[in-house]
């Protein structure tokens, strides 16, 4: 199972700012994310809180329901939260970093990620596309694994 979680503010994806984030919905992507999981057999859960620890107890739940790997837009805590870094770097399962915007192409409090060191990849710029992208890694990664 991967887990897609999405933090604050990412609830008013498609109902402001259409001109940054496009418009598609926070429940269009999820739809996307499902059909990308079905795409490669793998089952999708979709998350998004406003609260930091709200996003810290999912990560620390995650491992023990079975999520096998995340798919993490941090929202603005990329740029901030030591703790969710923590929380990543400490119990979640693995875990790619994904942005809709390129967060290097905007102003420079967005370019650097407390997130990215802790994460096996990260995917900026790509839109909701890019949830697709790192869906696809994952699965691909979990069946090389299950391979052994
Ligand atoms: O590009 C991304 O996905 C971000 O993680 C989005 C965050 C921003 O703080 C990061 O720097 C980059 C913002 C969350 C979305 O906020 C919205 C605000 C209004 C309308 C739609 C989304």
């Amino acid at each position: 199972m991967i887990l897609v979680l999405n933090g604050p503010n990412l609830n008013l994806l498609g109902q402001r700012e259409p001109e940054v984030y496009g418009t598609q919905t926070l429940s269009d992507l999820e739809a996307r994310c499902h059909g990308w999981g079905e795409e490669v057999g793998v089952r999708v859960v979709c998350r998004q809180s406003n609260h930091e620890g709200v996003l810290i107890d999912l990560l620390h739940a995650a491992a023990g329901e079975g999520v096998r790997g995340v798919v993490l837009n941090p929202g603005g805590l990329t740029h901030t939260s030591v703790a969710l870094r923590d929380a990543v770097a400490g119990t979640a399962p693995p875990t790619v970093e994904v942005h809709v915007t390129n967060i290097y192409a905007r102003e420079p409090f967005r370019h650097h990620s407390y997130l990215s060191a802790v994460c096996l990849g990260t995917v900026a710029g790509l839109g909701l596309n890019g949830y697709g992208a790192a869906i696809r890694f994952l699965a691909e990664r979990l069946e090389s694994k299950g391979r052994g």
